[in-house]
């Protein structure tokens, strides 16, 4: 195989053993990697109701044929596991220098089970792995852990780890990288805790077989320009995803008081440009010439790294107008090993059940101090924070009293930074995301606000589904960053040719289409059968505030969303994918993708 390593490391940390073994080239073919990969193996391997949180469910850091290749933007992976926050699949892209040096390694995936006894720390070199005492580590933050790891192997070495909040299987901890880059939204650093990792540090030294050397050289160097003579490239550079704060607020889509306005009054005050003010330099993720991570130092005079999804999370979801402060808790996010967007949303169904007197704890909108201290309760379980700390779903079902008419969750993922009040598209695309309610498979907003917000046309389903293909099938599956594409308008044609010279294999558009949806409805399958009979329709509702309480500000103050409408749209949408009225994929649609083992099996949970 070319493009390909051919293997994967498969690790037992309940034996200390690390065997690599070769995978079948038909695996590549029909499945790519990355996402494609992780959902294979997961649906062969893990037995249904596997506890999350067990040694037997496994952790997957898995690549794709472009990964690592010095190509534009090919230094991310996909770290995938059964979701201990919405016992469905989960799994996220984390840029990282990991990703190159598990390639370089000879690896494609690494594949984790079991439980190590005490800490440990999975040092891999090439051939070699061993497992390191790590009780000098645990405790420590992401930081801290990065730092010292860094220093005791090398510079260069790739380094994934979790902090306090992973080792306290906070249900969304994440696995953090670099200080600032963080993956895995769905509890994937609640996994690796659960295991006893408290990192891996990985060095790779071989090269990538490629179908043909000379014409990707020639073919990446061509990519890289391209990149740089887009027209939104400089502003990129200013920005990155920051300037979304400006959009979203003249859109009334800005997340603000639990999704409750769509405008905040201080939103300036965290936008693109106050951003600008306070930058100090932008990072990034390896092999990228886009670097979007903006730093700036927060108002503890430390780096942060700000993103749209952590700032408006952490920013008017919970009513805070400094940016300054934003960033510090956004750092804190990063340190303990949170994910910042469900954070922020599980802050801000604190603030809003304190408001309501549901709870004893005063948690006010916008206190910096108070809010600081509830980030440290969360992580350590502390009082009101161990509550919180199963997410918005299971505090909600704590709380009662109606409060799950605004935990702001779809599948027990926490809705990241939309406010979907007059957005039925966008809603359609949380509501049946594939992990839960994240825009990673589907950002249609902008296009919708375009098209027409108002309206619940089939035409807003036949974009969805195209977005969802590209995005959460083929992004993924490649595993390279999806900024090129989706901010710059760097072509798709791009990828393909990328694919004929790393792989040797031609690729048309509508073969990637095919695989993209062959694993968007794997993943709907294991969904189906960890849910059982527990699966429903439901599930792919997005939460009742957008449809039962109107948007109390700005211009489209009033707006909500109509629930049969949505149904219907629903419905729509569901005949397309050829699932059936429950949203279960029918079997003509898995044999037709080739997927006839799943498609018998899953007959028994229908
Ligand atoms: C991603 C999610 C996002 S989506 C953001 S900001 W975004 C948040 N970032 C966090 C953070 O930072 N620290 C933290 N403790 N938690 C965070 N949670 C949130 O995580 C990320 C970029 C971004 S920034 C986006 S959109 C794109 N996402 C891609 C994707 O999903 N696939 C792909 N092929 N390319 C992508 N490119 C962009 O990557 P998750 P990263 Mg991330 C500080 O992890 O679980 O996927 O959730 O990985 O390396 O930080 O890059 O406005
Ligand atoms: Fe990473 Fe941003 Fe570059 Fe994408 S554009 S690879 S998220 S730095």
């Amino acid at each position: 195989m070319y493009g390909w390593t051919g293997v994967f490391l498969k690790i037992d940390l309940s034996k200390s053993k690390a065997v690599a073994e070769t995978y079948d080239e038909s695996l590549a073919l029909n499945f790519l990697g990355g996402r494609g990969f992780a959902v294979k193996i997961l649906w062969d391997t893990l037995k249904q109701g596997t506890d999350p949180l067990s040694p037997e469910n496994k952790l997957i850091f898995a690549a794709g044929p472009l990964t690592a290749i010095g190509l534009p933007n090919s230094g991310k992976l996909v770290v995938a596991s059964k979701s201990p926050l919405t016992g469905g699949y989960g799994d996220g892209n984390s840029g990282t220098w990991a990703a190159v040096n598990m390639r370089k390694a000879g690896y494609d995936a690494l594949i984790i089970e079991g439980k190590a006894q005490t800490p440990v720390i999975l040092h891999i070199k090439d051939k070699a792995c061993e497992f390191v005492d790590a009780k000098d580590f645990w405790g420590l933050n992401s930081f801290e852990t990065h730092e010292q790891l860094s220093k005791k192997y090398s510079r260069t070495a790739g380094i994934v780890s979790i902090g306090p909040a992973g080792e306290n299987l906070i249900k969304f901890a994440t696995i953090v990288s670099q200080e600032g880059r963080a993956g895995g939204r769905p509890g994937m650093g609640a996994v690796m805790g659960s295991k006893n990792l408290k990192a891996i540090v990985i060095e790779g030294s071989s090269s990538i077989p490629l179908a043909d050397p000379n014409e990707m050289k020639k073919l990446a160097a061509d990519g890289y320009r391209e990149v740089l003579a887009k027209p939104l490239y400089a502003f990129w550079k200013r920005q990155g995803t920051m300037s979304t704060v400006e959009w979203s607020q003249e859109n009334s889509a800005l997340p603000t008081f639990n999704y409750r306005q769509g405008v905040f009054d201080r939103a300036e005050e965290i936008g693109g440009f106050a951003m600008e003010k306070i930058k100090i330099a932008n990072r990034g993720c390896p092999q990228c010439n886009m670097t979007c991570g903006n730093v700036v130092k927060d108002s503890e005079g430390k780096d942060s790294e700000l993103d749209y999804e952590n700032v408006i999370m952490l920013g008017s979801n919970i009513g805070l107008g400094n940016l300054g402060q934003v960033a510090t808790l956004n750092r804190m996010a990063d340190e303990l090993g949170f994910d910042s967007i469900s954070l922020g949303n599980v802050l801000g169904f604190a603030m809003e059940a304190s408001e309501k007197g549901l709870i004893a704890e005063k948690i006010q909108w916008g206190q910096f101090e108070e809010t600081k201290a509830l980030i440290n309760d969360i992580a350590y379980r502390r009082g009101l924070g161990a509550v919180l700390a199963e997410g918005v779903r299971a505090a909600s079902a704590a709380i009662g009293n109606g409060s799950s008419d605004w935990a702001m969750h779809v599948k027990g993922l926490e809705v990241s930074g939309y406010d979907c009040h007059a957005a039925p598209g966008m809603a359609l695309a949380y509501g049946t995301s594939s992990i839960g309610a994240h825009h990673k498979d589907a950002w249609v907003i902008t296009w919708e606000i375009k098209a027409g917000r108002g309206n619940y046309d089939e035409e807003k389903v036949d974009y969805l589904i195209k977005t969802q293909l590209i995005r959460g099938g083929l992004f993924e599956a490649l595993t390279v960053c999806r900024f090129p594409y989706n901010s710059l308008g760097f072509e798709l044609e791009w990828y393909q040719k990328y694919l004929r010279a790393a792989t040797g294999v031609e690729f048309s558009l509508e073969q990637l289409n095919q695989i993209s949806d062959r694993i968007l409805n794997l993943m709907r399958a294991f969904w189906v059968r960890e849910y059982k009979e527990k699966w429903t329709r439901d599930l792919d509702v997005p939460p009742m505030r957008w449809f039962k309480e109107p948007l109390t500000e700005g211009t489209l103050k009033g707006s909500m969303l109509d629930f049969k409408k949505y149904n219907d749209m629903l419905n729509t949408y569901y005949e397309k994918r050829g699932w059936d009225e429950r949203g279960i994929p029918k079997k003509s649609t898995l044999e037709r993708l080739g997927l006839v083992d799943e498609a018998k099996q899953l007959d028994t949970y229908r």
